[in-house]
């Protein structure tokens, strides 16, 4: 495996364990005191792990790969008691296939009186396993009682180090301290959650003494970019031409199908105010994209006679229509917004909806006029992440709730709008907003990004552009740009269509 390829293996699974830690409520955050004496803001208890079957799994797999790649040479696993037990019993017997080795706290009064129960001989090296390390004081004790017995261990392996003098204690003594996660990884990932704000951060890091002077930011820190930017789905996206069989969404069949005849996964934002101005750009860029999203509601001069030369033109030069609503109402009010002064479900092939309102509101009222032939409406797309700094769709939880909506309703639920690939089913296409290849931000909350970054690292589909193309002076040109780079980079390793 390349060494980019096991960085960003190795930053997907810490983004992983620390989504999972945050769910499982690992991180407290109040005031405790520490064994040391000090006060301390955030409280970290693994303990909470071993009570999810999936984290406890997933730490000691990544404790298992950290122990294969470091080249340790062992005989046996040691857990240090007793927090480190359940990981050193999942990692020896299912992942490492090694002996498991359990050591007392004191020696039985009766029978074998061992200090150390397992398979094992004089002279043997042991891997040590230990949930979190501070001092290295418990470390240091057990080893003591290894080498009373002839055994050895020269490498201990962590999930966290609170990097508070233990790393170099156990140096020392002989011992490498190898951790999953350390303080740094820990606050920078809670800090780019939204979990602690910049306040808490300072907080934190001055009442545990560590020795950061900012908060990281994701730009300087490429394994904490790999942190914030994967997708929360790792696995790869499924040929084109097999997703467009697959998929039993009509409208995804016509989205993927237009996909592929027209080469082009664009869909241009069309952020202009009237009538003229946004079908003078359709015609421009009607043969290049994908789709053309709209604001009706930002058009002064909208009628019925505006979305009527829209549908022609829609119907003459193949795209979808894409109305960008974000209904976030009661099911009842979404109801009549979609039926108001502007008809949307008359003219529009797809709208937002916002996934706040929760599922009772969204599903069974979409869902009537969607299977109303009636309507052109023919699906809708749940925003699971939004572009905007700051956005509150980072809070704990709101994503996977969103996805949770769509996977009950795939009938109604086309895909999403996020920033990174939220679901792996290969049905739910994944749009993404907060695309630029020329700028990075505008001065009203707006974050861009690149091409590469949208479709490649972060595995979207469909990249959403506007002022990209619409306030440049030669949007053909902009428009063929960005068609050409993101159509590569979807296709790229896409045996279905080169
Ligand atoms: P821009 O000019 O590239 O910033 O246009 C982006 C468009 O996508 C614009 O119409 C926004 O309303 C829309 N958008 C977004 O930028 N970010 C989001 O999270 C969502 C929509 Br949802």
């Amino acid at each position: 495996m390349s060494s980019l390829t096991e960085n960003t293996r190795n930053g997907a699974l810490k983004r992983n364990l620390l989504r999972l830690m945050l769910k499982a409520n690992v991180f407290k955050f109040g005031e405790f005191q520490l064994k040391s004496g000090q006060i301390s803001p955030i409280y970290i208890d693994l303990r909470e792990c071993f009570g999810h079957h999936e984290l406890a799994m997933l730490i000691s797999e990544a404790i298992s790969q950290q122990i294969e790649s470091s080249g340790a040479q062992y005989s046996g696993v040691l857990g240090i008691p007793y927090a480190a037990l359940p990981y050193a019993s999942i990692a020896a017997s299912n992942y490492l296939k090694k002996p498991l080795l359990i050591v007392r706290k004191e020696a039985k009064s009766y029978g074998t009186k061992k200090l150390i129960e397992g398979l094992y001989q004089p002279n043997d090296c042991l891997v040590l396993i230990e949930d979190v390390v501070t001092t290295g004081g418990s470390i240091l004790d057990v080893v003591k009682t290894l080498h009373a017995e002839s055994l050895t261990a020269t490498d201990v392996f962590c999930i966290l180090d609170r990097e508070q003098g233990g790393s170099e204690k156990l140096q020392n003594a002989g011992i490498t301290l190898h951790s999953l996660l350390d303080m740094n990884t820990v606050l920078t990932f809670l800090f780019s959650t939204g979990a602690i704000s910049e306040a808490q951060w300072y907080g934190i890091v001055q009442a545990l003494n560590l020795k950061y002077t900012t908060p990281t930011k994701f730009d300087i820190c490429n394994e904490i970019e790999d942190l914030r930017s994967l997708p929360f789905v790792d696995n790869m996206r499924t040929p084109l031409l097999e997703r467009e069989s697959l998929t039993e969404s009509p409208l995804n069949k016509k989205i993927l199908s237009i996909m592929r005849t027209k080469k082009s996964n664009l869909c241009l934002a069309i952020d202009y105010t009237t009538v003229d101005e946004v079908l003078q750009m359709v015609e421009l860029a009607g043969p290049f994209v994908l789709a053309i999203k709209v604001h009706a509601d930002a058009i002064v001069d909208f009628s019925e006679e505006f979305t009527k030369k829209l549908t022609t033109m829609a119907n003459d030069m193949d795209f979808i229509i894409f109305e960008d609503r974000k209904f976030a109402d009661t099911g009842n009010t979404n109801l009549l917004q979609l039926h108001g002064t502007q008809k949307i479900a008359s003219w529009a092939d797809v709208v937002t909806v916002h996934a706040v309102q929760g599922n009772d509101s969204i599903a069974g009222v979409f869902r009537k006029v969607i299977q109303d032939p009636a309507y052109r409406l023919k699906g809708i797309l749940l925003i699971a992440q939004l572009s905007t700094k700051g956005s509150l769709t980072s809070l704990n939880g709101y994503t996977e709730s969103a996805v949770e909506i769509a996977n009950d309703n795939r009938d109604v639920v086309s895909g999403f709008i996020t920033q990174t690939r939220v679901s792996a089913c290969s049905d739910l296409l994944n749009w993404t907003p907060g695309v630029n290849l020329d700028a990075k931000s505008d001065s009203a909350g707006q974050q861009w990004r690149g091409v590469d970054q949208a479709i490649e690292i972060q595995q979207n589909d469909i990249v959403i552009v506007g002022r990209g193309v619409t306030s440049s002076s030669e949007p053909v040109q902009q428009l063929k740009r960005y068609r050409q780079i993101a159509w590569e980079a979807l296709t790229k390793n896409d045996t279905s269509i080169n």
